[in-house]
């Protein structure tokens, strides 16, 4: 009997009672979760400074609760900080880097980038403690009978789990970086991970370097981004 969390056989069970604030206080609540998500940047300077695996785990156990299609929880997440495998990822991706940056990404994608200061150099990849690699399942192999099973909004699953990995690394005061060799097939060779396997991206997390730097970029407003239907 497989014990899945897509069991047939699988029961309803009530909903755990939850807290209904009154509604100035979920305001309260929400505007500071919003304030807390908003003093986040994505960093290329990391500190080399340890960060305990445990941080790691609960972060990647957060990544783990979102939802997903049909609920396979398609994803599999390999957090790195040996430095001989950190320095072998650093190598495969800046060879692939430099053929992006040197014309392969064509004059528009290079011209966008330009305001960000990304090039081919990728020190990060080995100064930052953690590189948190998120592989994409893009169909599962039944462990009984070998056959295939289909996943369903795999990316969308695997980018809500990512989200959510990246809000728990900065709720508990780390840097992140998401970054995106390109091509990054490499990853599952290197990592030796399983064909139905596909890396999605890098999530790289350390703290920050004493004099890191970002790009002086803003988010658009509200106005920019929602529309209101009442
Ligand atoms: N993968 C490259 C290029 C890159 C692409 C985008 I879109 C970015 O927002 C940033 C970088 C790199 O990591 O440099």
């Amino acid at each position: 009997m497989s014990n899945s969390p897509n069991d047939n056989k699988a029961r309803f069970v009530p909903l755990p009672p939850t807290a209904r604030p009154d509604p100035a206080q979920m305001e309260n609540q929400v505007r500071e979760f919003y304030e807390l998500m908003n003093t986040r940047r994505t960093v290329r300077d990391f500190s080399p400074d340890p960060v305990p695996q445990k941080i790691i785990e609960w972060a990647i156990r957060a990544g783990g609760t979102a939802p997903s299609g049909a609920n396979k929880q398609p994803w599999t997440f390999v957090a790195i900080n040996d430095p001989a495998l950190k320095a072998r990822i650093r190598v495969a991706a800046e060879k692939e880097e430099k053929a992006f940056y040197a014309g392969k990404a064509g004059k528009e994608w290079l011209r966008d980038l330009e305001h960000l200061g990304t090039d081919e150099h990728k020190p990060f990849l080995q100064t930052a403690p953690w590189l948190i690699v998120v592989f994409q399942h893009n169909y599962e192999l039944d462990p009984d009978t070998g056959k295939r099973r289909k996943n369903y909004y795999i990316q969308e699953s695997v980018g809500l789990a990512s989200g959510l990995l990246i809000a728990a690394l900065h709720h508990a005061g780390l840097a992140t970086l998401t970054h995106t060799p390109s091509p990054m097939g490499f990853l599952r060779d290197l990592l030796q991970r399983p064909k139905n396997e596909r890396a999605v991206m890098i999530v790289v997390a350390g703290y920050p370097a004493h004099n890191a730097m970002v790009p002086n970029i803003t988010r658009k407003a509200i106005e920019d981004i929602a529309v209101f239907k009442t």
